[in-house]
């Protein structure tokens, strides 16, 4: 597939050009089209409209609709990486408005804070936004570009992803429908078909699980820092985080089999007061919780993140634990490189980018993986936990309190790494 497109590109780049602008049609029952993106996140979402952008056109498949989509509270912080891509998506306008940048952050332990600052150590800094409103962003560049998506889609199964001629079977209202095409791209999340269609021998997995989650409560109440705290303390961590001046997100270190539903309101803030330094405590305003639930902890890995045709980008390849406020992050640079790999293939028929792709993005991905593990490792009490492997927290943590060269390392870490 590979050496045939770059056959032709060396002799027929114009033409090239040409297929990459062409609309997708009905062939044999069946729609073409050059990328098939499975999964309307913000991955798929992001890909399909730089791509829409440089010419080449894409479908994107969503099992869930828009309004499910738009529903979930994630993420909430983006490095600059995220920002510009967003900004070459042609989606960054409301996010440069509404967005918070940051350039530092807070850590807590032993009823005391300290800063780590961004500015200074890595001379970068994040944007406090959050996922549902970089979501909304993106469904409507795809919308004023006439992109297609097509939602409540069942069955999606690839096919042939090892040919140079793949296609993805689904099921939209009963019916069943194939969309033919150069590439499928697994934008579907950790329990998508993507990564499973790659065969058990061709992949590697590497996993941890925490024995804990994260109960997250987003409260319609000014935050209680103008910077994100990172708490560590005796009765577990806790994150002070924010959307906007009046939207607070809060999250507290719990048992992995606990009912958000058993937590009542003022039964969070108590715990997030003890959890959190006085001087943040005494500041807290509280009020009713607008969502409310738990999320596992997980760090997983699979190589290779290419498998012919079939390219895995975001949470369908890998997870973090959300410490480092690296998932999101880490799908976007997944995206970038295979947005420029596509580019280059589509434009000039070189498919070294793609060739590429799985081991450029591996290694970064990695480590962010470490940085995640870390910090979770850092701030979070383990239910075997002895008194030594406290004491080594602790002493961490009173060394980067004391470390300039400490708090350079995570600030370079928190702001993304070079892509
Ligand atoms: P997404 O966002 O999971 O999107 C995948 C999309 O694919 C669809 N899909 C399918 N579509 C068609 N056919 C199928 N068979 C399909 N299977 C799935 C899904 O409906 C969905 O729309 O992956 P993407 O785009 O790679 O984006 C990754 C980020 O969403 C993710 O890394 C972060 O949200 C992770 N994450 C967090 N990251 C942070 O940095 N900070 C956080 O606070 C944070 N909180 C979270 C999170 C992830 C969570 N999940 C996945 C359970 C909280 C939660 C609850
Ligand atoms: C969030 O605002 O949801 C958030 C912020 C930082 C994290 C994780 C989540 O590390």
């Amino acid at each position: 597939m590979f050496e045939f497109y770059h056959m032709m590109a060396k002799s027929a780049i114009p033409e090239l050009r040409c297929f990459a602008r062409l609309r997708p049609h009905k062939s044999e029952g069946s729609v073409r089209t050059q990328v098939c993106i499975i999964g309307a996140g913000p991955s798929g979402l992001l890909l399909s409209q730089l791509l829409h952008l440089k010419g080449i056109e894409s479908i994107v498949l969503e099992r869930q609709t828009q309004e499910h989509i738009l529903g979930r509270i994630r993420a909430g912080v983006l490095e600059r990486g995220f920002v510009s891509l967003m900004h070459e998506a042609g989606a960054g306008a409301r996010l440069d408005k509404e967005g918070f940048v940051h350039d530092g952050t807070m850590i807590a332990y032993d009823n005391r804070s300290f800063r780590i600052d961004f500015a200074k150590h890595a001379k970068s800094s994040v944007t406090i936004y959050g996922q549902t409103e970089v979501t909304r962003d993106l469904f409507a560049a795809r919308a004023a570009a006439g992109g297609k998506i097509l939602f409540s889609v069942e069955d999606v199964t690839i096919e042939d992803a090892t040919s140079a001629t793949p296609s993805v079977s689904f099921a939209q209202a009963g019916q069943g429908q194939r969309i033919d095409c150069d590439y499928v791209v697994g934008c579907d999340g950790f329990h998508g078909v993507s990564r499973r269609t790659i065969p058990a021998e061709v992949r590697t997995e590497f996993e941890k699980v925490y024995p804990f989650g994260w109960l997250g409560v987003l409260s319609q109440t000014p935050p209680v820092s103008t910077e994100l705290i990172y708490a560590s303390s005796a009765r577990g961590f806790a994150l002070c985080s924010m959307r906007n001046e009046n939207l607070s997100r809060y999250y507290l270190q719990c048992p992995i089999d606990q009912n958000p539903d058993d937590w009542t309101d003022d039964a969070f803030w108590d715990e997030l007061k003890r959890r959190i330094p006085e001087a943040a405590s005494d500041q807290l305003i509280t009020g009713a919780s607008i969502e409310k639930s738990i999320a596992p902890l997980r760090s997983y890995m699979t190589e290779p993140m290419r498998w012919g045709n079939l390219f895995l980008c975001g949470d369908a390849a890998h997870i973090v634990p959300p410490t480092g406020a690296k998932g999101l992050n880490t799908a976007a640079s997944d995206i970038h490189y295979l947005y420029h790999a596509m580019v280059q293939f589509y434009h000039d028929g070189d498919a070294g980018g793609l060739e590429a792709y799985s081991q450029k993005a591996l290694a970064r991905v990695w480590k962010t993986e470490r940085f995640s593990w870390w910090m979770t490792s850092l701030l979070h009490r383990f239910p075997d936990q002895s008194a030594f492997d406290h004491r080594m927290q602790q002493a961490e943590l009173a060394f980067l309190e004391s470390s300039s060269g400490a708090q350079k390392v995570l600030a370079e870490n928190y702001v993304g790494l070079p892509y």
